[in-house]
């Protein structure tokens, strides 16, 4: 028998409205815990997360855990806490919210310049009219294809696509 491996962790980061909650709630096999807050800034929408989202799934009999991480600016410190020790990063960014791609490289830059961690970015509402394609957000956050995609959050087939093409990423480094 095998010896049970400790679970992959892998973090989920990006700018309110990117899709966090909901990839980490469509791919979670546990109820999502969750801390929801009244936001303190105009972001929009009545209720925005302040703590994270935590999730846990199954990949091949390997355990993941899933971290979201709150969007807003003010709970920056969080991302590196939360990355220190996670195998891979997703950093989520609405293809439909080109006015928050700026705040998303920041937050990516922020996080890659204190921790090592390989990451993928992914597009998300794919699934809408009028959307930045994966193409047009690579050209724009200047990386090569294979580390950004597009995904529609609300679907399980697409979001464990992205986990997996994170894993693929982070054992093949050479061949991004
Ligand atoms: N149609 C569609 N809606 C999405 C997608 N991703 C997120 N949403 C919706 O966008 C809103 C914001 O998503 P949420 O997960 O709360 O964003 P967060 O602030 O990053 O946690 C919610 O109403 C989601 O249902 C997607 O890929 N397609
Ligand atoms: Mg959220």
């Amino acid at each position: 028998m095998t010896p049970p491996q400790a679970p992959l962790k892998l973090v989920v980061a990006g700018p309110v409205g990117a899709g966090k909650t909901t990839f980490v709630q469509t791919l979670s096999e546990t109820p999502v815990i969750a801390t929801e807050a009244e936001a303190s800034e105009d972001i929009g929408k009545r209720h925005t997360t302040v703590a994270f989202d935590f999730g846990t799934l199954t990949l091949d009999g390997q355990a993941v855990h899933l971290y979201g991480t709150p969007g807003q600016e003010r709970f920056n410190f969080m991302w590196e806490v939360l990355c220190e020790g996670a195998l891979g990063l997703v950093l989520l960014v609405a293809g439909d919210r080109p006015q928050d791609f700026a705040h998303a490289r920041n937050i990516l830059e922020f996080i890659t310049s204190r921790v090592a961690v390989p990451f993928l970015i992914g597009v998300t509402r794919q699934d809408q009219p009028r959307v930045w394609t994966p193409g047009d957000v690579a050209l724009y956050f200047d990386l090569p294809a294979p580390h950004v995609t597009g995904l529609n959050a609300t679907e399980p087939g697409d979001a464990r696509r992205v986990l997996i093409r994170l894993l693929e990423l982070t054992l093949h480094p050479q061949s991004s």
